[in-house]
């Protein structure tokens, strides 16, 4: 995070002690935050968390009987440590910017953040809270790579050197899933209820993800907890949903100058915003609905219609609009063309494969959707959305042409969804858009991306040898033969992506 640069000479700085003194425009907690206990200590206190749970708490705590549900923070990662540094000169108070498309801004206090702790500093402090009686939601956002799963498999990874250090150290542990393990084995000996693990990672089946994962690491290390855990310990699965774009400098110069609010760290988003959780917590549980969540008995169908529709609805304009050369998601989708290429990849390859969904028109959905990506005032960074896209991409996009294939072997609903994955492609192999300037790609398998699609000019499947990825797409007729025709489109260079779109489309 950039720090700040300029200020406006009257411009107060966020604190305990400043907040009835902030303008009046800002609107504030309403409730004595020194009532507060954190029932929830949270993993990875990033952006999304600030935008989402935390808001929802500090919604619920305006109104009396909450008290309980404050929030401790910890961030487990070395890359934390000016966050907690910031959180803590702020009494952990930060400001939530929420843009709307008409340019209406609302700017707001959240209070629902009452403790931070910096595992890499003080591992014991973490082990003694999670442990803690007090503490009766551990939740997550970890990102799809914390959960340590391979992508091929779905198999917890026991290659991976931080699991087996934990595995070995387990009183010294650097991974979540090593602190959750030893907290859990505290209080089954101490005879502590058990907290419930609410996972808020956009993942499908997010609670039994976790499940599956804590118990493969808990099987290394002991055979009693494994069986305490199974039995005893909550995994409610959730779909959650609010754009929340990176905080930049501009964020944090328009709180100062323009509202008079010093907040080195504010988070942005857009106005929407989604949770719906499975009502299945052991330890008792915010009652998050008062605040606007849902509760239901069946996430899934509202985690497919998330992910296969928003989620990869990102990806396809962050990938085409990254070689078109555009920077951000409003940029791509106001462009007619790329509205129009979402809007039928949607319509035509991905509603078949959706239920109805009770008080969801799908329509109206998919209506929405385009609205919320073109609010000009969200400037999300394609950079953002193309981030670990080999985590995100099997998930959103390629269990879509999967499907798509096994409903229709041999006339599958596949070109869109096909020319993104050329796209990927390209992206990985030339990292440079179509006007020669280099693109910011961030993934874990950047190197293996790269390795495979720098063949593509010799042998155009190439690719699609990365099994991990593509499973036996690479072994499908009807796509093979769609996927090559994008690649020899994407690849030459008297064609623009536009063309390329446009080609698709008619
Ligand atoms: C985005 C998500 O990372 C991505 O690719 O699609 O972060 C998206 O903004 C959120 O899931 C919205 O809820």
């Amino acid at each position: 995070m950039s720090k700040l640069t300029q200020t406006n000479s009257s411009a107060i700085l966020l604190n305990q002690k400043n907040l009835c003194s902030l303008p009046h425009n800002v609107k504030i907690p309403s409730y004595d935050r020194s009532k507060l206990s954190a029932g929830i200590v949270h993993i990875g206190v990033g952006g999304f968390h600030r935008a989402h749970q935390a808001m929802y708490i500090d919604t619920l705590l305006q109104q009396p009987g909450s008290e309980q549900w404050g929030i401790c923070g910890i961030g487990l990662l070395e890359g934390n440590r000016s966050l907690a540094e910031i959180l803590k000169k702020q009494d952990y108070l930060y400001s939530l910017i929420v843009r709307h498309p008409d340019g209406k801004v609302e700017n707001q206090v959240i209070g629902s953040l009452i403790d931070f702790i910096f595992a890499p500093d003080d591992k014991q402090a973490v082990i003694n809270k999670l442990a803690s009686e007090q503490t009766q939601i551990v939740s997550l956002t970890i990102t799809e790579g914390g959960y340590n799963f391979n992508p091929a498999t779905g198999e917890f990874d026991l290659s991976n050197p931080d699991i087996l250090h934990d595995i070995a150290n387990l009183n010294s542990p650097n991974t979540t899933f090593g602190y959750l393990t030893v907290a859990l084995k505290i209080r089954m000996q101490q005879d502590i209820a058990p907290f419930s693990i609410q996972s808020c990672d956009n993942i499908q089946h997010n609670g039994a993800v976790t499940k599956k994962m804590l118990l493969a690491f808990i099987e290394q290390c002991d055979n009693e907890l494994y069986a305490w855990v199974n039995e005893n310990v909550s995994f409610p699965n959730g779909m959650v949903d609010r754009i929340t774009p990176v905080t930049t400098a501009n964020d944090i110069q328009y709180l100062a100058e323009d509202i008079g609010v010093v907040d080195e760290w504010p988070i942005t988003c857009e106005a929407f915003t989604q949770w719906v959780i499975e009502d299945d917590f052991c330890n008792g549980r915010p009652n998050w609905n008062l605040a606007g969540a849902q509760f239901v008995t069946d996430v899934t169908p509202y985690e497919k219609m998330k992910i296969r529709l928003l989620n990869a609805g990102h990806s396809v304009l962050g990938l085409l609009g990254s070689i078109h050369g555009f920077d951000t998601i409003d940029e791509s989708v106001n462009d007619p063309l790329f509205a129009e290429y979402l809007r039928v990849f949607m319509d035509k390859e991905v509603t078949p494969l959706l239920e109805q969904l009770e008080g969801i028109d799908l329509t109206q959905y998919k209506d929405t959707l385009i609205e919320r990506f073109s609010n000009p005032n969200i400037k999300d960074s394609l950079s953002r959305i193309c981030l670990e896209s080999s985590a995100k991409l099997p998930k959103f996009l390629i269990a879509t042409i999967m499907e798509n294939i096994a409903k229709n072997p041999t006339q599958p609903n596949i070109e869109f969804a096909t020319l993104v994955i050329a796209a990927w492609c390209y992206y990985s192999d030339k990292q440079v858009n179509q006007n020669g300037q280099s693109l910011d790609i961030q993934d874990q398998m950047a190197t293996t991306l790269n390795q495979h699609a720098s063949k593509t000019e010799s042998n155009p499947l190439a690719f699609l040898d990365i099994t991990e990825l593509f499973g036996d797409l690479n072994n499908q007729p009807e796509f093979c033969k769609i996927y090559k025709n994008s690649i020899e489109a994407v690849y030459d260079n008297q064609l623009s992506i536009k063309t390329v779109m446009q080609q698709v489309i008619d």
